[in-house]
């Protein structure tokens, strides 16, 4: 399987508003055909007041500028009758401050009020997040409450037996709508409150048992073929934790470690990333160019030879690899935290950025047109990033076996690095210079940015 994240909002219009689309999406089949995609992330399709959609008013209800629940059920079986299957992004963790659940509990009503998690005088109120600024408390008509992803998200409470069972209702909706499985967005934050210290921890033993609740409840529904992805971003040792549970897991640390080896001109983080997230594990990893959390992959990554050895060795390594839209043309995007949309820039279809399907829910800053990253100049160019990638994916396509395989025998120098990927039936040794200049390793010869197959 091939993965492709789409960010809805930006992605392809069927209805002239500007703004992406089920139905925009069904009509892109052929596109995610000539890229050999097969498996379809959609972010957050659910009602929710924000552009992101991650803070969600009504699990049971679609985004009525995405299209209605019968647009999002011929959307799910276009990409079916297609052999492309669909995964949703399913933020459990937290709701919007506008979902009638908090409204309701802010009114002092029962038993909402228990959904939530309310301050207790022994809790540090002034505690922040461990990676940023922001407070996990809010204060609010003088209630306090907990939000890990700020005021307007407020967490659910899973200490309490009936918010379980309220998620796991979701989960079975969803899956019989035709989904084919979930993004588990946010999974390492279910608990991650310690009541009785009255601080912030992970409990990841806690964590790992609710998602293997909710996979239990997706395997009754479904059966065994339940496609699910955890996002944790942490640790490859905590990733493996949730991994071996659910069955794949993103591996930040491939995305991270291949970024920052390119940027410093050596492999030795690549060489440490794969030693220690792609050896034989009881799980798939999820390798992946780039996500709506982090700074655009071109961004990173200047110069397009480079990103191309990105690409190569995204698509020869095992599991389940994922491409964020975009990133296979060269978009570009910084990420911050209070301004995330530039990461998030409508999909160029069109060199001019004007044509059927173009979204245009926001004003570009970095995908301007006539830029060269629109698929239309992507594919009237010899040898652009673009064939590269298709190039790679259709090798993916003919290479099946490499979604459960492992890699051994990991050796390199300073500018490149070679890996055996197997599956203990089938096998290659894969060469790659990561360097502008020829390189050898074994007596292979490399030319600059060689990614070669013996
Ligand atoms: C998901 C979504 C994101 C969404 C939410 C909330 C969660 O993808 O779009 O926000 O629904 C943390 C969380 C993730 C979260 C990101 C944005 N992503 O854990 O679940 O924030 C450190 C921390 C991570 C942290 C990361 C952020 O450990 O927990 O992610 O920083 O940068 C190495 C280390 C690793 C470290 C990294 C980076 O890899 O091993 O530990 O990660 O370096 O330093 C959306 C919106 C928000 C809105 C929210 C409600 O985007 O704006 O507020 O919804």
């Amino acid at each position: 399987m091939i993965g492709y994240e789409i960010f809805i909002r930006s992605f392809a219009d069927s209805n002239d508003d500007g703004i992406g689309d089920f139905r925009g999406i069904a009509k892109k089949v052929d596109y995610f055909k000539m890229l050999n995609i097969d498996l379809i992330w959609l972010t957050p399709h659910f009602k929710s007041p924000s552009y992101h959609g991650y803070d969600i008013i009504d699990y049971f209800d679609t985004n009525s500028s995405f299209g209605t629940l019968e647009d999002f059920r011929y959307m799910v079986e276009t990409l079916h009758e297609n052999g492309i299957r669909v995964v949703i992004d399913l933020p459990l963790n937290h709701v919007s401050d506008r979902h009638p659940w908090f409204k309701a509990a802010m009114e002092g009503e029962k038993p909402y009020v228990d959904y939530f998690l309310w301050a207790q005088p022994h809790f540090n109120l002034l505690e922040k997040r461990h990676w940023d600024e922001e407070l996990l408390w809010h204060n609010r008509n003088g209630k306090v409450y907990y939000g890990v992803f700020g005021g307007s998200s407020p967490d659910l409470n899973y200490e309490n037996p009936e918010v379980v069972e309220k998620s796991l209702e979701i989960v079975e909706f969803w899956l019989k709508q035709g989904v084919d499985g979930f993004r588990f967005d946010a999974a390492k934050h279910i608990y991650d409150y310690d009541v009785k210290e009255g601080r912030f921890r992970y409990d990841h033993d806690k964590n790992v048992i609710y998602w293997q609740l909710v996979m239990d409840k997706a395997r009754s529904v479904k059966g065994g073929n339940v496609f699910a992805v955890t996002e944790v971003w942490d640790d490859p040792e905590i990733v493996d934790r949730y991994a071996k549970t659910i069955g794949c897991s993103f591996n930040f640390y491939f995305t991270e470690a291949i970024r920052e080896s390119m940027q410093h001109g050596t492999v030795y983080k690549i060489v440490d990333c794969f030693q220690r997230t792609l050896t034989k594990k009881p799980y798939k990893p999820s390798n992946f160019t780039g996500n709506h959390d982090m700074h655009r992959l071109a961004q990173m990554l200047p110069q397009e030879e480079q990103r191309k050895v990105f690409f190569g060795l995204l698509m020869t390594t095992p599991g389940v690899p994922f491409i964020y839209y975009g990133d296979e043309l060269g978009m570009k995007g910084m990420y911050d935290s209070t301004f995330t949309e530039d990461v998030i820039e409508p999909f160029p279809w069109y060199a001019s950025l004007s044509g059927e399907g173009q979204s245009f829910w926001k004003a570009v800053r970095f995908n301007r047109a006539f830029t060269g990253a629109s698929v239309e100049e992507q594919l009237s160019r010899e040898n652009s990033l673009l064939k590269e990638v298709i190039n790679w994916t259709k090798f993916r396509k003919e290479n099946e076996w490499l979604e459960n395989a492992w890699i051994e025998n990991v050796t390199h120098n300073t500018f490149t690095i070679a890996y055996t990927v197997t599956d203990g039936i089938n096998g290659i040794r894969v060469y790659v210079n990561i360097s502008g200049h020829h390189e050898s390793h074994e007596g292979v010869s490399l030319k600059p940015y060689e990614v070669k197959i013996m």
